[in-house]
């Protein structure tokens, strides 16, 4: 009997089987029946982004709903929980729970998304990495530079976005967008390409280094963002390019960081051209320094390093500049692993400017650094890249690849303030404590505190002594 029943189902699955050539529309039953790169999914074409999202929803449907305290901390957590209720931010961790005073250790206990907020002699973190707070919708991704501003707030750079953060926490989004590519325009309507350096004008305004659009760039308070000078476009045809000249014409390839001197010309570290550059408050762009791009010797690795006279100095990846009253300009690089002190004035021949070296010693050939404080060519640093002004006529340092904050005399005297060399991670809590991932810039805040951008860690670190 079953098998005659066996047998008669044969021919009937072959029917059906022919059926299925002319498949009604919309029904699919393998990938190939999808156009573009969808897939096929219980018989419907689906993207793999509606893909993931409905496997991750019917997750989230099949977990069981509960509301429980896994923690012991008196705060329940669960998407079973009633709503309204105020829940736990991390139901692992019984340091964290709404409610809890902060204090300085390495997690946000009181679940506002700020870590170790008002606490002194202590690093915590004021933007970045938030999932809870006032901060969960706004993502900081590979922050470039900081800048403070007294009126209560700093201005953050990133990929590709200007932010302004009070110093409560709060983030107000200035202008840009994620996407890389060039508008001037106000707030959203503007697009960066891999804004790099930042500095602050009198008024508030906002000078940027907008590296990968080639130009220099200018945001006003209220976020309107113009273009001071270059031609800014982030297509590869019109990268590489250098010329000097009045605003429009100049040329800049990839500027990383730009500084105001005291009489409002600004200085530009022009990376990709290899030289030091300035724009004149009536926008004419000029070479301070450095003869152009690196020599690259094969198998002998990159020549790019010569100290003395501007027009034949050599730099390698330079990376921020300083400028002090008088107009020296000091140029922490790279490749080279040194801060370079330029001399802009002319000398009694009419020659340019001169070019020394301040602090730093390395294999200018492979652009190996290290490690050391200590004076002048007793120093090594590794991969530097961001400085600031510290209020009392000392530079600090971004020692990107030392994972550390130095401080750099003007006489070239290197000594060691924040996190410890070779020790890069993210750890919030008591200063001595406190490690750093990759610190690319900083800028000093109220009460001798530091914020310094910790690009790997994806956050802006507030050190409060
Ligand atoms: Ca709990
Ligand atoms: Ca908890
Ligand atoms: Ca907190
Ligand atoms: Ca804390």
């Amino acid at each position: 009997m079953l098998r005659s029943f066996g047998s008669m189902a044969i021919p009937a699955c072959l029917v059906l089987v022919a059926a299925c050539t002319s498949r009604p529309e919309g029904i699919c039953e393998k990938d190939s029946h999808c156009s573009g790169a969808r897939v096929c999914f219980e018989g419907k074409c689906l993207t793999m982004k509606q893909l993931a999202e409905l496997k991750e929803r019917r997750e989230a449907d099949a977990r069981p709903k509960v509301c429980k305290d896994g923690d012991g901390d008196g705060v329940r957590a669960g998407d079973g929980c009633p709503k309204g209720e105020l829940l736990d931010c991390n139901d692992a961790d019984a340091n964290m729970a709404p409610g809890r005073n902060e204090i300085c250790d390495g997690v946000d206990n009181d679940c506002d998304g700020l870590v170790n907020e008002g606490q002194k002699g202590c690093v915590q973190t004021l933007f970045g990495g938030a999932t809870w707070g006032n901060q969960e919708k706004h993502r900081l991704s590979r922050p470039a530079s900081v800048v403070y501003d007294p009126a209560g707030f700093v201005i953050v750079s990133d990929s590709h976005h200007l932010w302004r953060v009070a110093l409560d926490g709060r983030v107000e989004f200035l202008a840009g967008s994620e996407l890389s590519n060039f508008a001037d325009g106000k707030g959203d309507r503007a697009r960066f390409s891999y804004p790099l350096g930042i500095e602050r004008a009198p008024d508030g305004s906002v000078y940027v280094a907008d590296c990968k659009n080639n130009c220099i760039r200018k945001v006003s308070p209220g976020g309107e963002v113009s273009t001071v000078a270059g031609f800014c476009s982030n297509l590869t045809k019109h990268a590489g390019k250098f010329a000097d000249g009045s605003a429009s014409t100049a040329r800049f390839y990839c500027p990383a960081d730009v500084a105001r001197a005291a009489d409002g010309s600004l200085v530009v570290v022009d990376r990709g051209n290899a030289r030091i550059r300035r724009i004149g408050t009536d926008g004419t762009v000029t070479t301070l320094a450095g003869v152009g791009p690196v020599e690259v010797k094969e198998d002998e690795g990159q020549d790019g390093f010569n100290d003395g006279p501007a027009g034949e100095a050599r730099f390698n990846d330079p990376q921020s500049v300083l400028v002090d009253p008088e107009g020296i300009i000091y140029v922490a690089e790279s490749f080279n692993c040194r801060i370079r002190r330029i001399d802009p004035a002319e000398n009694e021949s009419g020659e340019r400017g001169e070019v020394g070296t301040l602090a730093g010693e390395s294999d200018t050939l492979l652009g190996v650094g290290g490690f050391a404080d200590g004076r002048g060519k007793g120093v090594k640093f590794s991969y530097p890249h961001g400085m600031a002004w510290d209020g009392k006529g000392n530079m600090l340092m971004a020692d990107t690849g030392n994972s550390v904050i130095r401080m750099v005399t003007p006489e070239g005297k290197v000594r060691t303030l924040y996190g410890k060399p070779g020790e890069s991670k993210y750890v919030d809590g008591p200063i001595p404590q406190a490690r750093f991932m990759t610190p690319m810039d900083l800028a000093p805040g109220p009460d001798g505190s530091l914020f310094v951008v910790d690009a790997g860690a994806d956050r802006i670190r507030w050190i409060v002594p």
